[in-house]
């Protein structure tokens, strides 16, 4: 790392220039967090960090980053042929989502605020549907548990039409309590994969895990599939051990159609970063194999019961 640092973790994932972009959260030895560029030919190794974060807390400018920039998520706008970067600015009143704009990953240009505290886990579509942008965040109400919600917006910085998506489950679900997304909306021919995290409370400690679910191509608000299982969950030691343990917590991937390859990129245990890959094919078979859109409206999903 160019700088000290305490962990290095929850990055946003993207391609440039032919080599994987990952923009991750630096957490200084202050506790505050930063967003730092690091770059890999081969998405594996080797690989380069900046010498300085592309965003850092401007609190005299944005009081609603004084306590830090954090879980970014990269979205490649090829209408306006930027990158959008979502993120959790951590305000004296809560997290709340703010959004950046790049051209380049070397400078940005905030837009700022756009949803109030207390917000997080926020990423954009990569088109406009229905003439508009839609983006997935998670507030945290007061009651029901914190679930996925869709927001939409003409010029990227007034959002609104907000409604529910996804809830959490209840229980001993390994989704109950809290759910929120982790990378962008992947277009599938299938439909829009995302993958998102749900918290269990147990005991010991909460569990962070992650789960698929497949939403509509033209109406995502529209629920198709929702993994009853999660597909990812702490095991190894660097994920159940750490700063926060027993946590992985995934906000980029990458995708390569021709090669059938994802690569999710996560953090584990909020100290490092860890890669799983799948393959894109397995993953829209195993969707098309979970619960229906009756099943994941009532909330009662299933095992395996296809509507
Ligand atoms: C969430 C976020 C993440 C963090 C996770 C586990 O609420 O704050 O940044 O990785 O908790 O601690």
């Amino acid at each position: 790392m160019p700088f000290p640092a305490n962990s290095v973790f929850n990055p946003g994932a993207t391609t440039v220039d032919a080599e994987t972009l990952l923009l991750v959260r630096v957490e200084d030895l202050s506790g505050i967090s930063h967003l730092l560029v690091a770059r890999s030919s081969d998405g594996v190794s080797n690989w380069r960090f900046e010498p300085r974060p592309l965003i850092s807390p401007d609190p005299q400018i944005h009081p609603e980053e004084t306590w830090g920039c954090e879980d970014a998520r990269l979205t490649w706008l090829d209408a306006r042929s930027l990158w959008a970067i979502t993120y959790t600015a951590y305000s004296r009143r809560g997290p709340l989502v703010a959004l950046a704009l790049t051209e380049d990953f070397r400078s940005i240009t905030r837009i700022g605020p756009v949803l109030p505290p207390e917000n997080k886990d926020s990423a954009l579509f990569p088109r406009q549907i229905g003439g508009r942008w839609a983006m997935i965040n998670r507030p945290t109400p007061g009651q029901g548990g914190a679930g996925l919600w869709l927001s939409w917006s003409l010029d990227l910085k007034y959002w609104g039409d907000h409604a529910l998506l996804l809830e959490p489950r209840d229980g001993p679900w390994w989704d109950s309590g809290k759910v929120g997304l982790g990378p962008p909306p992947l277009e599938t021919a299938e439909g829009w994969l995302i993958m998102y995290h749900g918290v269990h409370v147990t005991p010991g400690g909460p569990i962070y895990r992650a789960g698929l679910a497949l939403l509509d191509l033209d109406d995502p608000t529209l629920v198709k599939r929702r993994s009853s299982e999660r597909v990812l969950a702490p095991t190894a030691t660097f994920e159940r051990v750490g700063d926060v343990g027993q946590v992985v917590f995934p906000c980029g991937w990458t995708a390569d159609a021709d090669n059938d390859r994802l690569n999710v990129y996560y953090g584990a245990a909020d100290t490092s970063v860890g890669l799983v890959t799948a393959s894109i094919r397995d993953v829209l078979a195993y969707l098309e194999s979970c619960p229906g859109p009756a099943q994941v409206t009532a909330g009662v999903s299933t095992e395996g019961v296809a509507s």
